[in-house]
């Protein structure tokens, strides 16, 4: 109570101090003190100045901003398509730098420029039909360049994978990704998430023959050239897979299959030397904000040369023989609930 009294106390006595400078300013006028004739005083100048300033600091920091933060720039694309959208994105990039420029150029020098002149008459201008035209029609057709340049390329971007694609099936939880290789079968195993539990956590069918090879390492390893398609899922809420590296981006969403496909082309090896960094990895993260651990949804990523990825699929072990006791278990456990149903089944269809 007493702070909003303060407030309104400090709001009168300014409201009082302006008021008595304005009668003392109209005093003066009434006095001849103060001359009228003039519209405008210095500060019109020292604006212009300062309008001009602004600007070139701006331009300034602009620049130098941009060279002391290009450390922090993703390195060149580590993927065909990647090439393609980073010529695009820098195309749209220098086109919208040069617009403002040119800009903001004119909207600081103008001030600056055609400041107050008492011998200066303002030139009345209503409308310009050309230019008029100019301006809506050169940025239209910029921009419907660029609207179908990106459609195009959007849409081989996410053209069905080929054939001979490496599948992966890359799931978001909360807070953690996982993946699971297909195996020697080259089919992932069918899932329900009905089966979810605490050994099974993508929610495998053991009965379906192509899961016993599936494997569920703890990196993502790629190999080199080697087109691969990502089959992403979300277990609970909506995550992101973001593969920065290779340009790569798509949301996980519950209950329903997206996909992602695109070929690796710098393996870890050369981008660690491209880069002078030996510590350098790939990585997957979750560009979804998607609850209090998302800062730690972190997944290796490893792009190998074709001996270290054969080597790499050798060590790997199937989840089946990691976890024989509870795949039997599980095995059984369906196959005598399925012979429940169809007995079942078979009452239904003797009692009609
Ligand atoms: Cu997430």
């Amino acid at each position: 109570m007493i702070t909003y009294l303060v407030f309104i106390g400090i709001a009168l006595a300014l409201t009082v101090l302006f008021l008595l400078y304005r009668t003392q300013v109209l005093l003066n006028v009434l006095q001849g003190k103060l001359k009228t004739t003039s519209r405008v005083d210095g500060a019109n100048k020292i604006h212009g100045i300062l309008f001009f300033l602004f600007m070139v600091l701006f331009f300034v920091g602009m620049f130098v901003g941009q060279e002391v933060y290009k450390k922090y720039y993703l390195p060149e694309p580590a993927s065909l398509h990647g090439v393609d959208t980073d010529y695009m994105f820098w195309f749209s990039m220098i086109l919208i730098i040069v617009a403002f420029i040119i800009t903001n150029l004119l909207l600081f020098t103008f001030p600056w420029r055609y400041q107050y002149k008492a011998d200066r008459k303002a030139h009345f201008f209503p409308d310009n039909h050309t230019i008029e035209i100019i301006w809506t029609i050169v940025p239209a057709a910029v921009l419907t360049v660029l609207l179908f340049w990106g459609l195009k390329l959007w849409t081989s971007i996410t053209s069905p994978a080929p054939q001979d694609a490496q599948v992966i099936e890359v799931m978001g939880k909360q807070f953690a990704w996982q993946v699971r290789y297909p195996g020697k079968d080259s089919k992932l195993g069918k899932y329900n998430f009905k089966r979810i539990d605490a050994n099974n956590e993508f929610g495998i069918m053991v009965e379906d023959a192509h899961s016993e090879d599936d494997f569920i390492p703890r990196e993502l390893h790629l190999l080199k050239g080697k087109p691969v398609e990502l089959k992403i899922r979300a277990r609970d809420v909506i995550h992101s897979v973001f593969l920065p590296h290779f340009r790569v981006k798509m949301d996980a969403v519950p209950g329903m299959q997206t996909n992602f496909w695109f070929v690796p082309t710098i393996s870890t090896k050369e981008m660690r030397a491209k880069l002078n960094k030996p510590d350098f990895n790939y990585e997957l993260a979750c560009t979804e904000v998607c609850g209090r651990g998302h800062f730690a949804m972190r997944f290796l990523v490893v792009v190998d040369e074709p001996q270290e990825y054969a080597k790499w699929l050798a060590e790997q072990k199937s989840w089946k023989s990691q976890n024989e006791d509870y795949f039997a278990a599980k095995k059984k456990e369906v196959s005598a609930s399925q012979k429940t149903a169809s007995v079942e089944n078979e009452k239904k269809v003797a009692s009609f």
